[in-house]
C-alpha cells in the first residue's frame, strides 16, 4: 500500500470518529472500500445494522436505493452516498406511475417489491422482500395473485418455488447478472469440474439448472464458508470475491463470467469516501410521507416469521 493510501485511510478513520459516522460497504464494492468499512454485507442487513448504532452519520458505499433504505430505517441520521451517480438500472425499471398503471390491470394482486427498488415504489407496495426471503414472503400472502417488482428473474424464481399462486413478474433485470451466458457456465464447469456453482437469483433462469446453489450475496458467502468443497464458481458481481477469499483463504473462487462487473458499484473509490466525510456529501433524503409508507412495507416483511 502506498503512503498516499495509508494517509487517506488514516484521515477517513479520523473524520469518522470526529463525525460519529459508520461506514457501510456492500459486498460488491471494491476491496479497498470494503476494507475501510465498519460493516460489509448485503444492503438491507447493512441498513438494519446501522439503524441499531448510535452513529449520527451513515456513509453508504453502494448504490442509491441502498442509501435510501438506510434513510428509511434511520430518519434521524444523516445518510451519505459517496458516489453521487451510483444508481441501479434494475431499480430504475420501475417507477410509481408505471406501477400504479399495472396495479389497475391486476386489481386483486398483492404487490411484492424487491428491496432493489426506489423508495417511492416501496411506498406503494404491499410488502417488500430481499433475495433471501422472497419465497417466504410470497408464501405468507393471502392473495392468490402477486405482482412482483422489479426483477423478472427473481419473480420467476419465486413463481417456480411457490405453489398455488399466480406470480406476475415485472420486466426488469440486472444488466450485470444478465451478462452470464450459457456458454460461460458450460466452460466454467468444464474447466473446474469439482467446483460448486453458486449463483444469485437475478441471473437468467437458463443458468439455474447448472447451479449447485442459488441465493443472495449473504447466502452465497454463508454457503461457501460452511461447505466442505474447496472450489467454487461464483455467479454474482465480482466484488463478492474479496470477502469470500478473505473469509476462506484455503478455498479457491472463480468468477463465472468476466462480465460480472457492476459499473455503478465500482464508482465508489477511497477518495470518494474521504470526500464524502470531509464535505458531508452526497446527502440522501426521502420525503417523509414516502419514507413512512416505504417503512411500512419493509416492516411487514420483517414481521413475516
Ligand atoms: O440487496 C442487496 O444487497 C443485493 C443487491 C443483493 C444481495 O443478494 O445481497
Amino acid at each position: 500500500m502506498d503512503i498516499d493510501t495509508i494517509d487517506m485511510i488514516e484521515e477517513i478513520k479520523r473524520l469518522k470518529r470526529e463525525k460519529n459516522a459508520i461506514i457501510l460497504a456492500h459486498n460488491y464494492q471494491v476491496p479497498e472500500v470494503q476494507d475501510v468499512a465498519d460493516l460489509v454485507g448485503d444492503s438491507f442487513a447493512l441498513s438494519q445494522a446501522a439503524a441499531r448504532t448510535d452513529s449520527d452519520v451513515i456513509v453508504f458505499c453502494g448504490v442509491h436505493f441502498m442509501a435510501e433504505s438506510a434513510k428509511i430505517l434511520s430518519p434521524d441520521k444523516t445518510v451519505l452516498l459517496p458516489a453521487r451517480d451510483a444508481g441501479c438500472p434494475l431499480a430504475d425499471f420501475v417507477w410509481p406511475e408505471a406501477l400504479e398503471a399495472k396495479k389497475k390491470e391486476y386489481p386483486n394482486a398483492a404487490v411484492v417489491c424487491y428491496v432493489n427498488s426506489p423508495a417511492s415504489v416501496k411506498a406503494i407496495s404491499d410488502i417488500c422482500c430481499t433475495s433471501s426471503n422472497a419465497v417466504k414472503i410470497v408464501e405468507s400472502l393471502d392473495s392468490d395473485e402477486v405482482l412482483f417488482v422489479p426483477d423478472k428473474n427473481l419473480g420467476t424464481y419465486v413463481a417456480n418455488k411457490v405453489k398455488g399462486k399466480r406470480i406476475i413478474p415485472w420486466e426488469g433485470y440486472c444488466i450485470t447478472h444478465h451478462r452470464i451466458s450459457l456458454d460461460d457456465v458450460i466452460k466454467a464447469r468444464e474447466m473446474h469440474p469439482d467446483a460448486k456453482i453458486l449463483v444469485h437469483p437475478e441471473v437468467s433462469p437458463e443458468i439455474w439448472q447448472y447451479a449447485d446453489f442459488i441465493g443472495s450475496t449473504a447466502q452465497i458467502i454463508d454457503y461457501a464458508s460452511k461447505s466442505d468443497s474447496k472450489e467454487f464458481i461464483i455467479g454474482t458481481e465480482m466484488g463478492i470475491l474479496h470477502k469470500l477469499k478473505k473469509d476462506n483463504p484455503e478455498k479457491t473462487f472463480y468468477l463465472l463470467s468476466k462480465g460480472l462487473v457492476c459499473p455503478n458499484m465500482k464508482k465508489t473509490r477511497l477518495e470518494d469516501v474521504l470526500d464524502s466525510l470531509r464535505e458531508m456529501r452526497y446527502e440522501i433524503t426521502v420525503p417523509e410521507d414516502i419514507r413512512v409508507r416505504a417503512l411500512n412495507a419493509l416492516e411487514k416483511m420483517l414481521n413475516v416469521r
